[in-house]
């Protein structure tokens, strides 16, 4: 397996990012998906309405410390009770597929697997506003918002949870499964794992790195789970998983630096790729979490190879990799010779850098290595700081040029053979962005978050025209 994404050869292709709609339209395929992302903690509010109980981000964002200013997803974008008018925004921008999420805690509020049929139904009805509208539902079924009372059963690295989660997949697609077609089980495994249970940085906050690996398998066994009953319950379904994505470069060729980038590569992406598509956990990795592995018992590797029909792809950055002079404190298990070398350049307002090639060596990489069916790009998208509403109008050339410049890497994607089939901007809503609560925004359509109102950006409306001249 190679630790590189060999950069796309392309002689074709200008140097500068200058995308024209002739470029777009020959570029993409008719039946694309052009779609906006959201999911539903940060966005929905109505954290106690119609029989919902708390989750781990509401109880993680109610402990002091742990989110900026104290943010909490209480009320977010109103989204619960501004369904409607929402759709009608998407409508209005145009979008052919709009990926949400659905709360677990909506749905199976306590013990017992009793279902809330209330919870339900405002699933059922956003269903049926999409549709009526044109725009195709992409549920994600597992968007970080576990039901605090499974957490407090263990959450996911407890073995418990699969069969926990296969029952919530029941419910939902025993509800929906006769208009909904698009399932993508989980939302990046790496952050729900590492993140949350290994780095503290999310809910519920734990820093136990056993208890992280384990909770990366259970995440991926219950994908695998889910996907079989997804399948039961859905004729036609296309299944996927959105997965964590990150382009990895060495600093330089030293050796250190090259396995220094190798384990990071391990790290993000092939201890979740390669289980996904058969090849198991990497032997390299393995032995840098000794120790720490996850408790495999048989069949699992089996059954989280499970066929699907897409990989999500979430794509925000690249990493450039060095071996540092001395450990890393703070670093994962595995992890402590490995260090991200700050790229010069601007940075969005997560303080992120700016790589879009390293979108087009991701979609290569994974078209070259796993083979999958096809590909969405699940989440791409900018965040600004400070952006506001001038008369009628929020001016974001940085984020029209941001996604101008990845969708030219996905149109040299699929002029090189990967078979990428839809894109969704994240996000359709400046929303709560997890532990930097809602100062960074990612919308398409800004949202007071005082008053609710939305306006919709420069970018959602340069994104509506792009899409109205391809679409038609
Ligand atoms: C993620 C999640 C989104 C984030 C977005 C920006 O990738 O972290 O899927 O919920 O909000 O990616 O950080």
């Amino acid at each position: 397996m190679r630790v590189f994404y060999a950069r796309l050869p392309c002689t074709s292709c200008r140097s500068e990012y200058v995308l024209t709609v002739a470029d777009l339209v020959g570029g993409f395929p008719a039946d694309f998906t052009w779609g906006a992302a959201t999911s539903s903690y940060q966005i929905e509010g109505a954290a106690t309405a119609d029989g919902r109980t708390p989750s781990i981000w509401d109880v993680f964002c109610h402990t002091p410390g742990k989110t900026a200013g104290g943010d909490t997803g209480d009320v977010a974008c109103g989204h619960y009770r501004r369904r409607r008018e929402d759709v009608s925004l998407m409508r209005e921008i145009g979008i052919t597929g709009y990926r949400f999420s659905i709360a677990w805690p909506r749905v199976i509020p306590g013990p017992g697997g009793g279902v809330n049929h209330a919870g339900l139904d405002f699933y059922d009805e956003l269903v049926d506003g999409l549709l009526a509208a044109g725009i195709e539902p992409w549920p994600t079924l597992y968007h970080w918002d576990l039901p605090q009372w499974l957490e407090d059963a263990g959450g996911w690295p407890a073995r418990m949870i699969t069969s926990a989660f296969a029952e919530y997949v029941d419910a939902v697609t025993s509800r929906l499964g006769d208009r909904v077609t698009r399932w993508t089980t989980l939302n990046e495994p790496w952050s729900a794992s590492i993140l949350a249970y290994g780095l503290g940085r999310h809910a519920p906050g734990r820093t136990e790195p056993v208890a992280a690996l384990q909770a990366a398998h259970h995440l991926l066994l219950a994908h695998g789970v889910a996907v079989g009953v997804i399948r039961h319950n859905v004729a036609g379904a296309r299944v996927g998983i959105a997965m964590n994505t990150q382009a990895v470069r060495a600093a330089t060729a030293a050796p250190a630096d090259v396995s220094a980038a190798r384990a990071h590569d391990g790290y993000v992406n092939r201890w979740f790729f390669d289980p996904l598509h058969g090849l198991g956990y990497p032997e390299d990795m393995v032995v840098r979490y000794r120790g720490i592995t996850p408790h495999v018992e048989p069949g699992d590797l089996d059954q989280i190879a499970t066929p699907i029909d897409f990989v999500g792809v979430n794509y925000y950055n690249a990493a450039v990799v060095r071996a540092p002079g001395r450990p890393q404190p703070g670093a994962f298990p595995g992890l402590d010779n490995v260090e991200e070398v700050p790229q010069p350049g601007p940075r969005t307002a997560m303080n992120w850098p700016i790589n879009p090639d390293g979108l087009g060596d991701v979609l290569w990489r994974i078209h070259q290595d796993y083979h999958p069916t096809a590909i969405a790009v699940t989440e791409n998208g900018y965040a600004a700081e400070g952006e506001q509403v001038t008369g009628r109008q929020v001016a974001d050339p940085q984020r029209t040029s941001f996604i101008r410049k990845h969708l030219h890497e996905v149109a040299k994607a699929i002029s090189h053979g990967v078979p990428v089939e839809g894109y969704f901007v994240w996000s359709l809503f400046d929303n709560f962005e997890w532990a930097h609560g809602y100062r960074p925004r990612f919308g398409l359509v800004y949202v007071d978050f005082v008053t609710g109102r939305r306006t919709v950006k420069d970018s959602g409306r340069w994104y509506a025209r792009q899409i109205a001249s391809i679409v038609g």
